[in-house]
């Protein structure tokens, strides 16, 4: 499979992969369309004393036992996989070598959702691991910067694959920003690993 490393041109630096044509046209279609009829939640963040509406809808699947909290405030307990996202787990392992057991789903329906900066370290995760980030319907810019530099645009596509190296969460930040262009739902799945700690 072609891996275009995009990053890799603009600049050498960024632990990261990016394979556009993961999925072919088809098989990116068909797993949006399964996608949209999964599970969706609207989750609440607190903030400075206020509770927020997370800018987007959630979802996750994956084995029992892996719960997910994040930012303190949002508490996921898996469903159990579905055949179809199973089936993507499984080739994105043949692919990289990870293994993952949970996948978080991320709906974005419009230019007005999106997530900020931020690193995926919640410690139930493990000591620097590996994400699998899966891209499906609109097009959206995706940014990685640094902690202390600057960030490098990047368009996932339908059917891509991003994989964000081991170290990738320690050195870097990444967000999804909001767009005023009208732009059509996205989702995006990440498969993540879970090592036992819940928080
Ligand atoms: O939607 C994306 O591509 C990014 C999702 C993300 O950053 C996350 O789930 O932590």
């Amino acid at each position: 499979m072609q891996q275009l490393n995009l990053f890799e041109e603009l600049a050498p630096a960024l632990p990261v992969s990016y394979y556009p044509d993961f999925l072919s046209v088809q098989e990116a279609n068909e797993l949006y369309q399964h996608c949209l009829q999964l599970e969706w939640q609207q989750n609440y963040i607190k903030m400075v004393g206020k509770i927020i509406a997370v800018p987007r809808l959630e979802s996750i699947y994956g084995d029992a036992g892996c719960d997910y909290i994040y930012s303190n405030s949002v508490f996921l307990r898996p469903l159990p996989w579905t055949e179809k996202l199973a089936q993507l787990r499984d080739s994105i392992t043949a692919l990289t070598g990870h293994k993952f057991n949970i996948v978080i789903g991320n709906q974005y329906r419009s230019g007005e959702d999106s997530i900020g900066w931020h690193a995926d370290n919640e410690p139930s995760m493990g000591v620097e691991p590996a994400i699998a980030s899966v891209s499906l319907g609109a097009v959206r810019k995706f940014q990685l910067k640094p902690k202390q530099g600057k960030p490098t645009d990047f368009w996932l596509e339908h059917g891509s694959l991003l994989i964000m190296h081991r170290g990738c969460q320690s050195t870097h930040l990444h967000q999804l920003p909001k767009t005023k262009k009208f732009v059509s739902t996205r989702i995006n799945l990440t498969f993540r690993s879970h090592v036992g700690k819940t928080a």
